[in-house]
């Protein structure tokens, strides 16, 4: 598939999915999001990308759904097939972010607002611009949380932190952002691309099965009880101690030298 809304290009075992759509801050149309998707399948499928890197081009991260297109949906007024959309565009890009077992990193360069938020959100680390804003823009215009952001808000910041942000029309700031935790790291703008890539390239170098097998254990360490998270854990282990990449960590301690892992 060639793609018009999105840059995809790959680079020492890392993809990386640049939105781009910076006339209108990367608007998710239509396009954008079935592009996103396929990328997205490609990366999950493909053993030589171990690392995923989500960024935006121009000045923006993304702005959310595209508030210009919304004749795509079909209908209008009352009758917007709105949950009908969520399911079929944004959904299962959200879903297939989280249960990919790869590290995605977000480089948010600019703003991330409404779903665009939440797509920054549905990666498994942020690295932020300082000058990079983050906005729960739905309040705005009359609607809710979607694509994942009150799951992930409230989960990141606790009830009564995601509830202030989820209504307020407020900018958080990225320094703000690293303070509640919404994002790992903040960088100068001009160092934004060189450190993400330098931090996805270490994570791209890294025992892939068991980082993605980590991530399926949080996503459930969400959900379950400690006495189930315990076994599922020991069933996780059990997988993680049988990969090359285990075998290669054990040997390279004990021959006291850095190891090599492959990816498998
Ligand atoms: C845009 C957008 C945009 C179109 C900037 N659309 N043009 C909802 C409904 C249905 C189904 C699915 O899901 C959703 C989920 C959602 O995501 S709802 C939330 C949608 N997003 C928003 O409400 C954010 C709207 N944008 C803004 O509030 C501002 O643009 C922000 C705060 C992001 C940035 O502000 P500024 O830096 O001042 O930039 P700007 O407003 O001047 O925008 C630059 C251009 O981009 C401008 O076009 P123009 O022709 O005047 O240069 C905007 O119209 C356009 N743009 N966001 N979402």
């Amino acid at each position: 598939m060639s793609y018009q809304t999105i840059l995809f290009g790959q680079r020492d075992s890392v993809a990386i999915i640049t939105l781009n759509r910076p006339k209108v801050l990367n608007a998710c149309n239509r396009q954008l999001m079935e592009e996103l998707a396929d990328a997205l399948k490609t990366c999950e499928r493909d053993p030589a990308i171990r690392c995923v890197l989500l960024t935006g081009a121009g000045r923006a991260f993304c702005s959310g759904q595209d508030l210009s297109a919304l004749e795509e949906l079909g209908g209008h007024g009352e009758q917007l097939p709105v949950a009908a959309h969520l399911r079929r565009l944004y959904n299962p890009v959200i879903l297939r972010m989280r249960k990919m077992e790869k590290p995605i990193l977000a480089a948010v360069n600019g703003v991330a607002a409404g779903a665009g938020m939440s797509l920054a959100l549905a990666c498994d680390l942020r690295i932020a611009a300082e000058s990079a804003t983050f906005i729960q823009s739905f309040v705005h215009i009359g609607l809710v949380p979607d694509a994942g952001s009150s799951y992930f808000l409230v989960r990141m910041l606790g009830l009564g932190r995601a509830f202030e942000l989820a209504v307020s029309e407020r900018r958080v700031s990225a320094q703000e952002a690293l303070e509640l935790g919404l994002v790992n790291r903040v960088v100068p703008d001009d160092r934004l691309a060189e450190e993400a890539m330098t931090w996805a390239r270490e994570l791209a170098q890294g025992p892939t099965r068991a980082i993605g097998l980590t991530k399926r254990a949080l996503n459930r360490a969400l959900l379950l009880d400690v006495d189930e998270m315990l076994d599922y854990e020991a069933q996780l282990q059990q997988i993680a101690a049988a990969t090359a990449d285990s075998a290669e960590g054990i040997r390279a301690f004990l021959e006291k030298r850095r190891p090599n892992f492959q990816g498998r």
